[in-house]
């Protein structure tokens, strides 16, 4: 297709893409030749039982295809998924910035979002404690945009030369490719405790961050500091936030653990279905910002990518929304083939000196050479800007974009010197003038060498039960750990943050606590609690346990009522097909005790029937309880209260049993609403 197409609005990318598509049903297959195929079983062969032979340009045509069908996979995030929207800003930005996208409230952008975890191969489980990354391509009609953000607002590093040396140590070990998916070994801890810039990044890993509920329900950050620039030419530091509307959720590690079996694909299933079902995720744009005069007003440096603005001090200004409303047709050619890339700007956003993002403007178009086979990966139709582009660029692999024309250099006369370069005014990108002056030097800045102060600052700011999370995450992954010394290390590098901590984890992992050290920061930021998230009952899955003779009527009201509220519910019963209650009310099951598990589940609705067997509720109980065990709520009406074997349960936060069913369900909306509940004592 032409690069020449200028349409604008959400759809513009839509109505791309669809130039790309194809469906292949009802339709008489062919070669890729073009030539029908009479035959697709059986091979060329000189006889019936004779071998094969060379002239079968049809096998060999399939054959070589579906060899080379695999790609390599991202070296880091191979584990993702994506969904297309669009992003609206609230109001213009142009006091701040030039950037097209950031005018007009009345204009869509057509976005692209993939998710990832970072450390797992593309086949590994989920729910892996991991960052997880949140990349938004941007197609505005000055280019793209791509915001390469993760869910963790710091890196583990400071300078991106380090990045290959991160990489090595938390990817399974080389000598027999294990762990999986998962930073609880020696070569990751070791990493930690010989760099210890790292110690801030790592408490968010060890917290509920690290092990979100949903993709949905997740933070995403730009990590690095970005400039925003205006007309003026006038320049603010800015730091992107992504901020769920759902409020930010996790499950807890022995769920995560559980997932990762019951359904590996969990984050990607939830997505999927909630835009199936029309709960498009939402999430505000959030920015924040200091002036250019302001840079060095604080007291750690705002170019460290290891340090985060707290949000009390430079608040989060919400300045557009962005939705995501339609799943992708093809997962390899749209999520697989997506080329993402922090040094994809467009005017009005610059790049800032931190040395982590200089490095990664390096990397990415490196990666995609080997990863999609050369030069011409912008022409794949998922990352091609909805504005026409035109250079002196020829050839190359795969090279579609026809040429026309016997001029590709710069400058010319045979064709008017075009395609011609652009001045500011005319949209053409102008790097900041920011005035650079140094020695050439292999070196940290001084500015950079406080590593422990917003570690604390993280440990602060927690709640009692983070704080048991986080207490019990290191115990796990230093667990994990075989050698002493290097446990020993991490103890002595984390001491420096809290003493509440190390002790809290040093025995489990058998160090001797060390000597408490003088930590002088005592300040919190209440923002980067999970506690004080948004917390609503839209979208939550609830499993609905049902048996023979159940109260139809009431069953009927509450799970009306919490469809009203955007719940979803699930019948879950002994046997798929249907279930009578005692008035003759006869339900459609959606899942079974063998099919389903309380893991994928964020609440249990026990109701159960009168004419149920000692083998269902067995079954029952011990799914009611392990829902229990994870914090959910529990609600129990009917024969469903017989499922809280101990008293003690029936008394607990978050377990409600009400006779009168309207009553009961808006008690349990609002338990749902509240996600966990922490101060319940698991018995
Ligand atoms: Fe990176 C992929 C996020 C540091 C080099 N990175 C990648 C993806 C995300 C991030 C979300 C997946 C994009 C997708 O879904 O396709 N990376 C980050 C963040 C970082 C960061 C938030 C720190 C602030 N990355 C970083 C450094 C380097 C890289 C320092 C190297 C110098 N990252 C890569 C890469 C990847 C990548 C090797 C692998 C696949 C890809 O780029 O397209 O180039």
């Amino acid at each position: 297709m032409s690069n020449e197409r200028n349409v604008n609005g959400a759809d513009n990318k839509k109505e791309q893409l669809e130039q790309f598509t194809t469906d292949d049903r009802h339709k008489k297959m062919t070669t890729n030749q073009g030539l029908k195929v009479s035959e697709d079983e059986f091979s060329l062969k000189a006889g019936e039982r004779g071998p094969t032979i060379m002239e079968d340009f049809h096998f060999r045509e399939k054959m070589t295809h579906f060899d080379h069908e695999r790609i390599p996979e991202r070296i880091v995030h191979a584990r993702g998924y994506a969904a297309h929207g669009e992003f609206q800003v609230y109001h213009s930005m142009k006091e701040y910035t030039k950037a097209g996208f950031l005018q007009d409230p009345d204009k869509t952008t057509p976005v692209f979002v993939r998710f990832s975890t970072v450390a797992g191969s593309k086949g590994s489980g989920e729910l892996a404690r991991d960052a997880r990354g949140f990349a938004t391509k941007f197609y505005t009609e000055e280019g793209n945009y791509d915001l390469v953000g993760n869910n963790i607002p710091v890196f583990f590093i400071q300078d991106a030369i380090k990045f290959p040396d991160l990489v090595h140590a938390l990817k399974p070990e080389p000598h027999n490719e294990m762990p999986q998916a998962a930073t609880a070994h020696d070569t990751f801890w070791d990493f930690v405790a010989n760099n210890q810039e790292s110690a801030h990044m790592v408490m968010w890993a060890m917290s509920d961050r690290a092990i979100p509920r949903s993709f949905r329900m997740m933070e995403g950050f730009g990590v690095h500091t970005f400039r925003f620039v205006n007309e003026e030419g006038k320049s603010h530091f800015v730091k992107f936030h992504w901020k769920p509307i759902l409020g930010t959720h996790s499950v807890v590690w022995d769920e995560a653990q559980k997932l990762n079996g019951k359904d590996p694909d969990f984050h990607r299933r939830d997505l999927w279905e909630a835009i199936e079902a029309g709960d498009y995720p939402e999430y505000e744009l959030g920015v924040q910002m200091i002036p250019e005069e302001d840079e060095f007003k604080f007291d750690f440096d705002i170019l460290d990518p290891t340090k985060l603005w707290p949000e009390e001090d430079v608040p989060v200004q919400l300045i557009g929304k962005m939705t995501l409303n339609r799943n992708v047709d093809n997962v390899f050619a749209e999520t697989e083939q997506v080329a993402f890339h922090p040094g994809h700007v467009v005017p009005g956003i610059d790049f800032t000196n931190d040395p982590l993002l200089q490095g990664r403007l390096f990397s990415y178009t490196d990666t995609q050479l080997i990863r999609l086979g050369g030069p011409n990966f912008h022409e794949l139709p998922i990352n091609r800007p909805v504005c026409p582009f035109h250079n002196n660029q020829r050839d190359g692999y795969g090279r579609q974009t026809i040429n026309r024309g016997p001029v590709s250099y710069h400058n010319n006369s045979l064709a008017q010197n075009t395609p011609e370069t652009s001045t500011e005014e005319e949209g053409g990108y102008k790097h900041y003038d920011e005035k650079v002056d140094g020695h050439k030097i292999r070196a940290r800045s001084g500015s950079f060498k406080d590593h422990f102060s917003q570690a604390t600052l993280f440990w602060n700011s927690m709640s009692k039960a983070e704080k048991e999370h986080m207490i019990n995450a290191f115990s796990f992954e230093l667990g994990k750990v075989e050698n002493t010394s290097v446990r020993e290390q991490v103890v002595e590098m984390f001491s420096h943050v809290s003493t509440e901590l190390t002790h809290g984890f040093a025995k489990a992992i058998g160090v001797e606590p060390p000597k408490e050290k003088e930590i002088t920061v005592t300040k919190s930021s209440p923002a980067l609690s999970q506690e004080n998230t948004a917390k609503r009952p839209e979208t939550r899955k609830v499993a609905v346990i049902v048996g023979k003779g159940f109260n139809g009527a009431e069953l009927q009201t509450v799970v009306n009522t919490l469809k009203r509220e955007g719940i979803h519910a699930e019948i879950l019963s002994n046997t798929l097909g249907t279930v009578k209650g005692s008035d003759g009310v006869e339900l459609a099951v959606d899942q079974t005790f063998l099919t389903a598990d309380s893991v994928l589940f964020d609440a249990v609705y026990a109701v159960t029937g009168s004419e149920e067997d000692k083998s269902f509720y067995k079954k029952a109980v011990l799914f009611v309880y392990e829902a229990f065990s994870h914090f959910k709520p529990i609600g129990a009406t009917q024969e469903g209260q017989k499922l809280l074997e101990v008293d003690e349960m029936k008394h607990s936060p978050g377990v409600i049993i009400e006779d009168e069913p309207q009553e009961f369900a808006n008690q349990f909306i609002d338990a749902i609403a509240s996600h966990r509940f922490w101060n319940r004592k698991v018995l």
